[in-house]
């Protein structure tokens, strides 16, 4: 076997024996490089006689096509060998399940919210609604809120910019409010009206914001009017209604006298959990009352003839007591984490 082509045997079992891109450019540099052994065989022709340089010239070209016929070979191997070991390296299983949406669920709250209107619905009550953005009359006036009340202050309540009268109602009684007049506008001129039993839930808004007051929050207030409703049946509907919402004989209701301006007499609804962590302490969770004549005068409603009897709720407080839950913000945060735990 002539040098030459030992010298290709041994150019292509080299390149064969490179394991990647940078071996395979050393091995090319041996025989192709500035002093590689076929580029010092053609830099030796110089000194060959004509014939004998025409010839060897042919032969040699020959060789180093050959080795770089063998060189692009190795490269497009090696090229092929890495496609393929990033292509199993990133494969995806097709097969695998898709992770898919979150089912998603009810806010807390809206489960309270839910929960409160199915136990109402359940004794006869309809669930009523209204425009969050209230007139200071439907809001405080119709109310018998003063004037100079400090709940109609601009550090308690929301008034829209340039509309001194408009603002975010602060409580869902006006709901209420518009409820009784469009009642008693249905009715008039006949001899008596039908009851009114409502539940008005909704969000509400007062300048206050920390861990146990958002400036947004939610209330279910209650009303039943009728020719001859008492505090006695405010006791009965109000306790009844706790004990089926905590799903427990085991609470104390009490009521407390207290003062609202849309309410005389009025009181607040304590509950105590005789076992459990909130075992032994009373807890502030409502305030109610007979509907001051002067509400139902501003309503249409003839106070000599009717009684009705209100009370107010947050479901908020509802929400954290029924689970467990210390902070009123993480209502209002959107963490999923959190919302999640509730599905
Ligand atoms: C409360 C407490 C006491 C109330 C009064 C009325 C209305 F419109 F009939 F006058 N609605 N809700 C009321 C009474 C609300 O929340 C703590």
């Amino acid at each position: 076997m002539s040098n030459l082509e030992t010298l290709v045997f041994q150019a292509e079992s080299d390149f064969v024996s490179a394991i990647d891109a940078a071996s395979l450019e050393q091995a090319k540099a041996r025989y192709l490089g500035k002093s590689g052994s076929l580029t010092e065989l053609l830099k030796g022709l110089g000194k060959l006689d004509p014939d004998a340089r025409k010839q060897a010239g042919a032969a040699i070209n020959i060789a180093k096509q050959r080795v770089e016929a063998a060189l692009e070979a190795r490269r497009d191997a090696l090229r092929l060998a890495a496609l393929e070991a990033r292509l199993s390296e990133e494969a995806l299983d097709v097969t695998l399940p898709a992770r898919g949406h979150g089912r998603g669920g009810l806010h807390p709250v809206s489960r309270t919210l839910e929960r409160i209107e199915t136990l109402f619905r359940g004794i006869g009550f309809d669930v009523a609604d209204g425009p969050e953005i209230e007139t200071d009359f439907h809001n405080f006036t119709a109310l018998n809120t003063p004037e100079n009340h400090p709940a109609r202050s601009m550090h308690d309540t929301f008034y829209l910019e340039g509309a001194e009268a408009v603002m975010l109602r602060t409580h869902t009684s006006p709901i209420q409010v518009r409820y009784m007049q469009a009642h008693v506008a249905r009715h008039v001129g006949q001899d008596s009206m039908p009851e009114i039993r409502i539940i008005a839930p909704g969000r509400v808004y007062r300048v206050d914001s920390d861990a146990t007051h958002s400036p947004m929050f939610h209330q279910v207030e209650g009303l039943w009017v009728g020719e001859s409703v008492s505090f006695a049946d405010l006791k009965g509907v109000v306790s009844d209604f706790l004990h089926r919402f905590f799903e427990t004989d085991r609470l104390d209701v009490r009521f407390r006298p207290s003062f609202f301006p849309f309410t005389e007499p009025s009181a607040e609804i304590d509950v105590a959990f005789p076992t459990g962590p909130l075992a032994g302490r009373w807890l502030e969770i409502a305030g109610c009352g007979m509907v001051h004549p002067n509400v139902l005068g501003h309503c249409g409603i003839d106070a000599e003839r009717y009684t009705g009897f209100a009370f107010g709720f947050g479901p908020d407080r509802l929400t954290m007591l029924r689970y467990g839950i210390n902070d009123l913000r993480l209502f209002y945060d959107g963490d999923v984490r959190f919302l999640s735990q509730f599905r």
